[in-house]
């Protein structure tokens, strides 16, 4: 008799540990004790730049490694398809939806329609301009503003008891987006105090090393400007800039000083090189703290209406010594 319960008890352990197994879906981290996967929409800008590659790196590494499944879409720098991916996304009912939005505007009705499906938001990276900011969660970025603060305070530091008369050529971002009004808000406001520092010429290179390069070339063949200075919304903007000097038989980073935004290893590169003279980092490596603020989203916690990274400036003096480390 004794025996018959020993044999029956083992049978159903093996049948409860079958059960259990089968509600793995094979898929990883996640799935413990029959717990619901959770899923995330992510709608990307694009791949406009090293920085955007890194980014959409960090978010897709960082959702594997907390088990949650990514839908993730690019959009290639269109505002259309983002609102079409995270349309999509509430069709399919994921958990949460997130976005780096490529411009500030134009968000407010697919984000209440996200909102009426009970779907949470969580903005990336770039900010938006809604009138209800019930329709997002947080914001997990960088602080534009203060990035073109930083990147004023080292050139006017940078300039102090050279030169009178500063001509600054500027190469923004993206028309519309986050980065590129506030950088330049951020760059104006430390001006401000310093009106011997003027910007002579700006123009938009999108965030783009091809569009950096033309608009630079553009700037040089104003024959009559003297430019002392140039200040790129983005590294990638800077190197295409660099070429255009090089061919125009400008040395970069002496004849024109040079300051962008980023903080990119081609960055570092390029100030060991002697041909650029600042970066003020923009960190792209956000996954973690992404993936952290979806999970604490599904289980119900508060979160903050902004959540920053941090981040430094990387003036040419430190970036042998600083290269080694950098992750993007
Ligand atoms: C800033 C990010 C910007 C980077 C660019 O957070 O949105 O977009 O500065 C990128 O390099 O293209």
């Amino acid at each position: 008799m004794r025996g018959k319960i020993v044999i029956i008890t083992l049978l159903g352990l093996l049948i409860m540990s079958l059960v259990l197994a089968a509600c793995d879906d094979g898929m990883g981290k996640g799935i413990e004790h029959g717990e619901k996967r959770i899923v995330l929409g992510f709608s990307q800008i694009g791949a406009e730049s090293v920085w955007r590659s890194a980014n959409t790196k960090s978010i897709i590494e960082a959702a594997e490694e907390s088990g949650i499944e990514l839908k993730f879409q690019d959009a290639q720098q269109r505002h259309e398809n983002q609102i079409k991916a995270i349309r999509a996304f509430i069709a399919q009912q994921v958990d949460v939806i997130s976005f780096s939005p490529v411009v500030e505007s134009g968000w407010d009705a697919v984000l209440k329609e996200a909102k009426d499906a009970g779907i949470p938001v969580i903005v990336a990276d770039r900010t938006v301009d809604v009138k209800d900011d019930s329709l997002y969660v947080t914001v997990i970025g960088s602080d534009f503003t203060e990035e073109g603060r930083r990147c004023a305070r080292w050139l006017v530091e940078k300039m102090k008891g050279v030169k009178e008369e500063v001509n600054i050529a500027e190469i923004q971002g993206t028309p519309g987006s986050a980065p590129a009004i506030d950088r330049k808000k951020g760059f104006e406001e430390i001006l401000k105090d310093y009106p011997n520092f003027k910007i002579v010429k700006t123009e938009t290179g999108d965030f783009l090393r091809s569009r950096g390069k033309e608009v630079m070339e553009e700037f040089l063949k104003d024959g009559d400007l003297k430019i002392d200075v140039l200040f790129a919304h983005n590294d990638d903007m800077a190197l295409g800039a660099i070429e255009a000097m090089e061919e125009h038989g400008i040395k970069p980073g002496k004849d024109i000083l040079i300051v962008s935004v980023d903080a990119s290893r081609l960055a570092f590169e390029a100030m060991i090189a002697g041909k650029l003279n600042c970066t003020v980092e923009c960190n792209p490596l956000i996954g973690p703290q992404l993936m952290k603020a979806v999970r604490d989203v599904v289980e119900g916690k508060t979160l903050p209406k902004r959540i920053f990274v941090e981040e430094s400036v990387f003036p040419a003096e430190v970036a042998a010594e600083e290269l080694p480390n950098r992750k993007y």
